[in-house]
């Protein structure tokens, strides 16, 4: 090899090593994939500070945020009423029943009349044999800013499907929560049987959750039991799950649905700001964070792009398509995950990790990334910067999709001022 380059790279590697010591031994191990700009990166102190105050990967349980419905909202009730209906470990009861509207034919159906609701008991001992877990990140379609990160353990739904023994016109699941015993509180979901008999690609399965960072879940995450579903939005994994219908509806009946949300739509790739600076000096590098979530269509690149406000854009491109996107560099694991994990190590055999604890992929899909990139120093002006994500596929992500009800993908734009 032709010495001065050898000596570029040998450069190159010592520069990112010292640039990721403070990320540990995970930030060293992801080296390889580095793009060459983390050399710009590492000689910006600012912009290592910016790097340290960014949010842990994972959110500990209690720092989510919580969207609940109900009046009273069912987490808030006090630990007597909770034992009384339902929720708490020792008292939950879930009861499968086929739709007495479209029923589906089922041999056994599970009911709290006749003394056969499935049991927290029952479900641990279906835990011993089947019990997942996976990384996930929780965002509320009408929200759009991610809830929180958490890695998600439970029992494919799938396994109490078959305990109750369908035979025949079974085509939809739904099935919801406790809801303060008032139907008009209801808040049901519901999916294609086919999504919980089978994990289309390598999508984790639809689960019954009773842990949450390698804890019980909460009250307030919807303990003892939700629902969640890897690829969705918030509101496909029901809190404080009671009831589980089997039906031959062939159309969604979600809550949402009247709602006017499009219930079907999976989770979006984009990418947002963290941390930057609004005001500047001219000439100075500006230090930028921020996260992306990493909807079905992954993550590959984060890019952003700096516009000064009095130049015009080219007309027609409404999204930017045509405009200078620069990559940033997208951060490697975390040499710690937060999340309050016990012993701070993920679980073993969370899906997606292997042996060692490391990811096997990177950004993993369903889940945040976080982001970093130091823009060079400007003249004085007004900037709008933008940030987008590209896909494993080469195309830009959020794809235009200017309806809202889908769940947000939106180029991000934010403003910069750069003053003597
Ligand atoms: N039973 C029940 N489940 C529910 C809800 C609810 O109001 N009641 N809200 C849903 C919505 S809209 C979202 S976005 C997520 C939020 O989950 P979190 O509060 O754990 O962050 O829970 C979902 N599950
Ligand atoms: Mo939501």
């Amino acid at each position: 090899m032709n010495d001065s380059v050898e000596r570029l790279i040998q450069d190159h590697a010592a520069l990112s090593r010292r640039y990721f010591l403070g990320l540990g031994v995970a930030g060293a191990a992801a080296l390889n994939s580095l793009p060459l700009q983390a050399e710009g990166l590492e000689s910006s102190p600012a912009l290592q500070e910016a790097i340290a105050k960014l949010e842990s990967w994972l959110t500990a349980m209690g720092d989510f945020r919580d969207v609940s419905r109900g009046k009273p909202i069912p987490h808030s009730l006090s630990d007597e009423k909770k034992a009384e209906v339902g929720m708490t470990r020792d008292t939950w009861k879930l009861e499968v029943l086929s739709d007495p509207d479209k029923p589906a034919r089922v041999r056994n159906e599970f009911r709290k009349s006749d003394n056969t609701a499935l049991d927290f008991a029952a479900l641990m001992e279906l835990a011993k044999t089947k019990a997942v877990r996976f990384p996930k990140v929780m965002t509320c379609l009408n929200i759009g800013c991610p809830l929180g990160m958490g890695i998600w353990e439970g029992v494919p739904l799938r396994e109490v499907l078959w305990l109750a023994q369908p035979t025949a016109d079974l085509r939809r699941v739904f099935y919801y929560g406790y809801h303060n015993e008032e139907p008009s509180q209801m808040f049901r979901s519901s999916m294609p049987v086919g999504r919980i008999l089978e994990d289309p690609f390598d999508l984790p399965p639809v689960i019954l959750c009773y842990k949450l960072n390698g804890q019980w879940l909460s009250s307030e995450r919807g303990g003892p039991v939700r629902v969640v579903v890897p690829e969705a939005y918030g509101f496909k994994s029901i809190k404080w799950l009671s009831h589980l219908y089997l039906s031959n509806i062939h159309g969604a009946n979600d809550t949402y649905a009247e709602k006017n949300n499009d219930v079907d739509s999976p989770l979006k790739s984009f990418a947002a700001t963290f941390a930057f600076p609004t005001v500047v000096k001219p000439g100075q590098p500006i230090p930028i964070t921020g996260y992306a979530q990493a909807g079905i269509a992954s993550v590959a690149k984060v890019q952003v792009f700096v516009q000064n406000k009095a130049e015009n854009l080219p007309s027609g491109d409404k999204y930017f398509t045509k405009a200078p996107w620069k990559d940033a560099t997208i951060l490697p694991p975390p040499a710690e995950w937060g999340g309050d994990l016990p012993d701070g190590k993920i679980v073993k055999n969370t899906l997606g990790y292997a042996a060692t604890g490391q990811p096997e992929t990177w950004p993993m899909r369903l889940s945040k990334v976080h982001w970093a990139t130091l823009l060079p120093g400007l003249p004085e002006g007004k900037y709008t910067l933008r940030c987008r994500t590209i896909d494993e596929k080469g195309q830009a992500q959020p794809m235009p999709r200017p309806f809202r009800k889908s769940g947000h993908a939106a180029i991000e734009q934010v403003s910069i001022d750069v003053e003597a």
